[in-house]
């Protein structure tokens, strides 16, 4: 893996490009990464599928940018199932940029600024193609006077423009990325000492840690506090060798119950799967969603839902573990629907609660907005490690740091 693709996926600025066939997303694409990887054509609608493209884009950080397929209007059937993949990426996108090949604003330019403005997600305008026209300055006008869109001119094809759309990118980057939240170095004093326990069993991959513990690792290394690493086996051993009760101690949530044991109940003790449940999520509905799990009953529905295919950890959580856990707890049979990736179904009503996986690969906006969903249906909705948190038995401790 380059360098440049280093940055977990998840805290990536995801991008979306969108706007008519032929408005020349995918050229503009090009002229970013200056590498093809959509499908330039002179044909209508080739980018079939949204196509991603990660790339370190400074100042800005990293970024995914998604290129999509046009939704036009005079889409045939095909053009239906392509338009359905593009309303998928709203649902990712951080930032939108809606390219302009011509200078007319209908609207189906006008249904995307307002279901973005909707979403609440900032929306950049490209007049593209200015090497054949001049942007109309009278459009241009009138979106940034009535609608307060900025807007930026490039020819995609001559490659001009980069850099007032790198500019124009940067300044429209909402507050929330800017200032993504912490993990944990808000919920310690400066100067003090934290406790993580890793345990190294089958379940840890060769020769490394897991991107949660080395985010975590590098937080505390940035706020200047310090961090003991300890598997389970040595943790009582570590923390005799402190001089003072540690601020707080994270464990890997597949010790916990041992930890718990270990740990004075006077010690702040938390998991890592709880901090990324607030990182990733929200946890005041988290924390609800895990005390609904008291109200199931045999014959209930749950939704299971992960971002991805590929769950790195051994046995199952989410096929096996939980289902168990659950079906134990209620003394009597639940039916499980499993669903991954983009997935998300529309309609909740049928489940009685969801629990979305820990989110490792994707980003917080996608969650928050499968939250959000599930809010407004009043489905009850919490993750992996809440539930895990729960199954041990220390749930109520486990979030006490975080309430
Ligand atoms: N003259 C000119 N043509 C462009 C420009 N950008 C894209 N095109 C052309 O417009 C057509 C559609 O471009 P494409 O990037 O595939 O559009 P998409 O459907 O929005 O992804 C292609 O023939 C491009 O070469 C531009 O800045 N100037
Ligand atoms: S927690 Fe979710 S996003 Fe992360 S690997 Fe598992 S299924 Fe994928
Ligand atoms: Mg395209």
């Amino acid at each position: 893996m380059s360098q440049m693709q280093a940055a977990p996926r998840g805290m990536r600025l995801h991008i979306g490009i969108f706007g008519r066939r032929n408005a020349g997303k995918s050229s503009l694409l090009n002229m970013m990464t200056a590498q093809n990887v959509s499908i330039v054509s002179d044909v209508a609608g080739t980018t079939t599928d949204p196509v991603e493209k990660p790339m370190e884009l400074l100042p800005i950080g990293p970024v995914l940018f998604i290129d999509t397929a046009g939704i036009d209007d005079d889409a045939g059937a095909l053009g239906e199932e392509r338009a359905q993949r593009t309303r998928r990426v709203f649902d990712r996108t951080e930032l939108a940029i809606l390219v302009l090949g011509e200078n007319e604003w209908t609207p189906y330019e006008e249904e995307l600024r307002l279901e973005f403005q909707r979403r609440n997600v900032p929306v950049l305008v490209v007049f593209n193609k200015t090497d054949l026209h001049e942007p109309d300055e009278t459009l241009r006008t009138r979106l940034s006077e009535e609608f307060g869109l900025p807007t930026v001119s490039v020819s995609a094809r001559e490659r001009r423009g980069f850099a007032e759309l790198k500019q124009k990118l940067l300044e429209n980057v909402s507050e929330e990325w800017i200032s993504s939240p912490q993990i944990i170095s808000d919920l310690v004093p400066a100067g003090s000492t934290v406790v993580l326990v890793v345990p190294i069993d089958k379940e840890a991959p060769k020769g490394r840690l897991i991107l949660p513990q080395v985010q975590v690792l590098r937080e505390l290394l940035d706020s200047g506090i310090t961090a003991v690493v300890t598997r389970e086996t040595e943790l009582a051993e570590t923390l005799e060798k402190l001089r003072e009760p540690p601020a707080l101690v994270v464990t890997d949530s597949q010790v916990f119950r041992q930890v718990a044991q270990i740990v004075p109940r006077e010690v702040p003790l938390t998991g890592f799967s709880v901090l990324f449940a607030r990182f990733k999520g929200d946890l005041t509905t988290f924390i609800e969603g895990t005390r609904a799990v008291a109200d199931l009953k045999p014959g209930d529905r749950v939704l299971i839902a992960e971002s991805c295919t590929h769950h790195p950890i051994g046995e199952d959580i989410g096929r096996v573990k939980i289902p168990r856990w659950l079906q134990e707890a209620v003394g009597g049979e639940i039916q499980f629907d499993h669903v991954q990736g983009n997935d998300f179904p529309q309609d909740l009503s049928p489940w009685k609660l969801i629990i979305h996986c820990g989110g490792c690969m994707t980003n917080r906006r996608a969650i928050l907005s499968r939250i959000m969903q599930a809010r407004e249906q009043n489905v009850p909705v919490t993750n992996y490690g809440m539930i895990i948190a729960w199954s041990m038995g220390i749930f109520e401790r486990a979030v006490e740091i975080v309430k």
